[in-house]
């Protein structure tokens, strides 16, 4: 059981999912449990959740935690031991590959995850005394293309705006971004300003997203696209009384090439609205309301990062921006919505292979500073290896020692497979985690560290508007856990490096940081924290949420930056840059579609932690892939049953999700399921390691695949109190319920291979329900004290029954006779058979019983709240809500 720590009884953290960086306040009950509420008082949400953060009290338990440190033995199986073998280990690895294959044979592959004082050490540890740039991140997944056109275009990786410029705007841009469901605090604060100042919501995706169908506009652009419409836009408002010569003329260079460039590329609406694929009334309509609307923030994530060209669709974003003047100004900016905790805390301190610490380069002056001020023995000169490279050049041989922390490089990097075989390779692979088994736990590492999670973890995370906060421990740490920061550290003085790594704790690091940060500063690098350089150990303790640059004399930070100029490049003037020509992704024969990832609303990635939970579990239960009815139709593709969507590098199995909102000719699969959690669900394995070659950031929205229908004629499900082993070729997917699992499976395996199964099991009290000639095997076990067991359900594909009803039994202590009676029949004892799939995941509100109260006269989201409490405490599921309440209006 996880201790609480004695006092305070409540604690203030940050939530460890998003970028946006919520304040969390935690009250551990005592009982190895929090209770987890909105910070009232933090800047980021001011009180609010999403379903994520509301439920993180569900995902703290120790069932699945690595506890201790794990060493690989001679037969090849991890087996407990010592830190002090552990850590001797990693040294001793480590010294005879540096001795053989020199420093750059060593790698890091860090988290946004971290917490800014974990990835500082092991940026030190790297890039400063082992004498390795092959330090990256999965941030280079994330973020790399926005750090990559801020600095061409600000000459620094700045985002100017702040969170409060959301609820100031009148127009809202939102490009490549999922906000409702990716950033949903953030979404309630623009919903906010909608109702305050009837704010505009443009949404620029090529699916239908809950997002866009939010907007006032939503362009459903070609895949890719992104730059051309940013550049007709740009010759649009070059024309119009928007143009803001002053500012151009002031504070930036580079304007009339761009313009000459965006001219030849997109000389008007028409020729842009055919180059993104797009109508041209809308695009005249998004290019006016730009134009004449001088409060215009441009929110932009992952649709425009994760691209081949994604640099240059930074860069087109930023140019608008530029050529207004509308940045750093109130309610107005650029602004790159982060996706990691702290995304931004690994750019500060150069978590990424060609930056150095505090947004310093490789640049000799910049090396030379790096290296005073560590006194650091052996620090790096070059850049190292970006992340999709850095694999490579491990399943090359080529790099022959590798630290993960925080990431699940398995599942989550392109072409995972061949991730996977490089993991194999390594002389000494090091593995910190949390939890005991994922994907790449699977991937026999040599040492396994059981790493501090949240709510143990104490440091620094930075979100998506600059904010520097707090997260603080409110439970003791369980077992052998220790942070990060501290394993780096002892490794480091085994290496003979104690002296530069002889931290007491976090503040400590945190002031090292800032130290470095002012560090013959004087205004040349935008990421300034020296105010905080003599930070008392008790004033770190109550450090308050604050945006940077902090410098020297500045603790109370800085809101916005560049509405007069004052850019980090020499002359200190932005750059226009020119987007490349590049046009829409292509896909053809033996791969016709356009295969698009991503995220969907109650999961976090690879689900080590929101996959705990059984409210955040019911929302979408198993993996899909989405695909229009047109195309899903002449391919025989119907709702609900299973496809095979192939690439050129992999192959998952998904269930079909008909959805009119999918641009033809392309299909979305989200990014969640791995190995652990579904037989066929990893759509990594499918993703091109295509990268941009400005950002190294992979194209991971837009892979050439195939779909085809998969053959099943059985379907079912499982319910179950403990883990248990599907027959080999069966599809499932597994997901949490209270007391227990569910497995969705499918398959070949008909009613006597169940009953086989079910047998084998030797339940003590089973009963069954045998329909040969309907092909329907059902049966439910129950142990000694009368509480349900298991259950199997499988009947013919096409008519899977759905276990939304039977699933409470689980967590009961005895099932009544009458429950008994009626459960083989797929309901319970007065109740209905099925309610589809949950909505409000705060309160459990099922489709079916919001569709029913719209019938009924809910006609607002309003009413169906009063009516069912659905959509009253986080307000993730509004959205959704609305989105039944316009479907329910048409069929009604
Ligand atoms: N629920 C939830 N929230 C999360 C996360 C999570 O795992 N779950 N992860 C966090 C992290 S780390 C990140 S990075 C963010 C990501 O947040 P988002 O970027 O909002 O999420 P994604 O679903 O990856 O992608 C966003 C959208 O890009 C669209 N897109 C694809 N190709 C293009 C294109 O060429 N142009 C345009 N304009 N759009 C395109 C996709 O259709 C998709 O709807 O979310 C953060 N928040
Ligand atoms: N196809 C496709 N692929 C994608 C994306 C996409 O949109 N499409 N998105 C990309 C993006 S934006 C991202 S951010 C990545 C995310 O991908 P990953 O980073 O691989 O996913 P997570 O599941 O967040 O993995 C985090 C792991 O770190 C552990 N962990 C958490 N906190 C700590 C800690 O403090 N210390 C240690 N040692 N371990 C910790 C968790 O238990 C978990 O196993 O996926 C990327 N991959
Ligand atoms: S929006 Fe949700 S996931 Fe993101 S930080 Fe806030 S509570 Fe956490
Ligand atoms: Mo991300």
């Amino acid at each position: 059981m996880n201790a609480p720590l004695a006092s305070p009884p409540s604690v203030k953290t940050t939530c460890p999912y998003c970028g946006v960086g919520c304040g969390v306040k935690a009250t551990p009950d005592g009982l190895g449990g929090a209770l987890v509420e909105g910070d009232r008082d933090h800047p980021a949400n001011l009180g609010r959740l999403c379903s994520k953060g509301a439920a993180l009290g569900e995902t703290i338990g120790l069932e699945t935690r690595l506890l201790h440190p794990l060493l690989r033995g001679a037969d090849g199986t991890l087996a407990r031991a010592s830190w002090e073998a552990a850590l001797d280990r990693i040294a001793t690895g480590l010294r005879q590959v540096i001795e053989t294959h020199g420093p750059s044979s060593v790698a890091f592959y860090l988290s946004g995850q971290l917490l800014t004082e974990d990835y500082y050490a092991a940026n030190k540890l790297a890039k400063g005394f082992i004498g390795t740039a092959n330090v990256d991140t999965n941030s280079r997944l994330c973020m790399s293309s926005s750090v990559a056109g801020h600095k061409r275009g600000f000459g620094s990786d700045t985002v100017p705006g702040a969170y409060a410029d959301l609820e100031s705007a009148d127009l809202m841009v939102l490009v490549g971004s999922n906000t409702a469901w990716c950033h949903p605090v953030l979404f309630r604060r623009m919903e906010a300003a909608r109702k305050a100042r009837g704010t505009r919501f443009v949404v620029i995706d090529p699916r239908r997203t809950e997002t866009a169908a939010e907007a006032d506009l939503h362009l459903p652009l070609a895949q890719g696209t992104d730059a051309l419409l940013f550049s007709g836009l740009l010759v649009h408002l070059a024309g119009s009384a928007a143009f803001d010569a002053a500012y151009v003329a002031a504070h930036t260079t580079g304007f009339p090439e761009a313009l000459a460039s965006a001219r030849a590329m997109t000389p008007d609406a028409a020729a842009t609205a055919r180059a993104c694929g797009l109508a041209v009334e809308d695009v005249e309509r998004f290019f006016a309301l730009f134009a004449a609307t001088e409060r215009a923030v441009t929110c932009y994530s992952q649709g425009v990062n994760q691209s081949a060209v994604g640099t240059d669709k930074v860069n087109a974003i930023l140019n608008c921006h530029l050529a207004t003047g509308r940045i750093g100004r109130e309610g107005m900016g650029p602004f790159s919505l982060t996706g990691q905790p702290n995304a931004m805390g690994g750019r500060e301190v150069g978590g990424l292979a060609n930056q150095l610490a505090a947004h310093m380069g490789f640049s000799g002056e910049e090396v030379d500073r790096v290296r005073r001020f560590w006194g650091a023995p052996n620090l790096a000169t070059h850049e190292g290896l970006k992340a999709v490279d850095m694999f490579a050049a491990i399943g090359r041989g080529e790099i022959k020692a590798l630290w993960v922390m925080g990431t699940n490089p398995a599942v989550s990097l392109p072409e995972a497979d061949a991730v996977r075989t490089a993991l194999g390779k390594l002389d000494l692979f090091v593995l910190s985690e949390n939890v005991i088994a994922n994907d790449t736990a699977a991937c026999h590492p040599h040492v396994m560290l059981p790493a501090a999670a949240w709510g143990e973890k104490d440091g620094t995370v930075t979100n998506s508007e600059r904010r520097i906060s707090r997260q603080r421990p409110f439970l003791a740490r369980p077992g052998e856990v220790k942070p990060d920061w501290w394993a780096l550290a002892q490794v480091a003085g085994r290496l003979g490096f104690a002296n530069a790594f002889r931290w007491r704790g976090p503040a400590d690091i945190f002031r090292e940081h800032a130290a470095l940060s002012g560090f013959e500063n004087a205004g040349t690098r935008d990421f300034d924290i020296g105010a905080f350089v003599d930070l008392a150990d008790a004033a770190y303790e109550i450090f308050p949420p604050t945006q940077w640059p902090a410098p020297r004399g500045r603790p109370e930070g800085t809101g916005r930056l560049f509405a007069a100029g004052g850019y980090f490049t020499p002359d200190r003037k932005a750059r226009f840059v020119s987007p490349r020509p590049a046009a829409a992704v292509a896909a053809e024969p033996p791969f016709p579609f356009v295969l698009n990832t991503g995220r969907i609303r109650d999961q976090w990635h690879t689900m080590t932690r929101t996959g705990l939970s059984p409210r955040l579990g019911s929302h979408i239960p198993a993996p899909f892939v989405a695909i229009h009815p047109e195309d899903a139709a002449p391919l025989g593709l119907q709702e609900g049953m299973l496809a095979r969507v192939a690439s050129a590098h992999g192959a998952a199995v998904l269930e079909v999700r008909l959805d009119a909102g999918q641009r033809r000719g392309t299909l979305f699969a989200p990014i969640h399921w791995s190995g652990a959690t579904a037989s066929h669900g990893r759509v990594g394995p499918l993703v091109h390691g295509v990268t941009d070659p400005i950002s190294g950031q992979p194209d991971s929205k837009a892979t050439p695949a195939s779909i085809q229908p998969h053959a099943a004629p059985f379907a079912g499900f499982i319910l179950a109190r403990r883990p248990v082993v599907l027959p080999e070729g069966v599809w499932w997917a597994r997901a949490a319920l209270e007391g227990g699992y569910g497995w969705r499976m499918a398959g070949s395996l008909g009613p006597d291979a169940w009953r086989a199964f079910v047998a084998a099991a030797g339940p003590a009290d089973v009963a069954e329900l045998v329909d040969a000639p309907a092909g329907l095997y059902r049966a439910a076990a129950f142990d000694a004290d009368g509480r349900l067991d298991f259950a199997v359900f499988v009947g013919g594909a096409g008519q899977r029954p759905a276990w939304d009803a039977l699933k409470g039994l689980l967590a009961e202590d005895q099932v009544s006779a009458a429950d008994r009676r009626h459960m083989l029949s797929g309901r319970r004892a007065g109740g209905e058979a099925a309610c589809g799939p949950q909505v409000c995941a705060c309160f459990g509100v099922p489709r079916d019983a919001i569709v029913a109260a719209i019938r009924a006269g809910a006609h607002d989201a309003a009413k169906v709240g009063e009516t069912l409490k659905a959509g009253t405490n986080c307000g993730s599921c509004l959205p959704e809500i609305r989105r039944l309440l316009r479907e329910t209006a048409v069929s009604a």
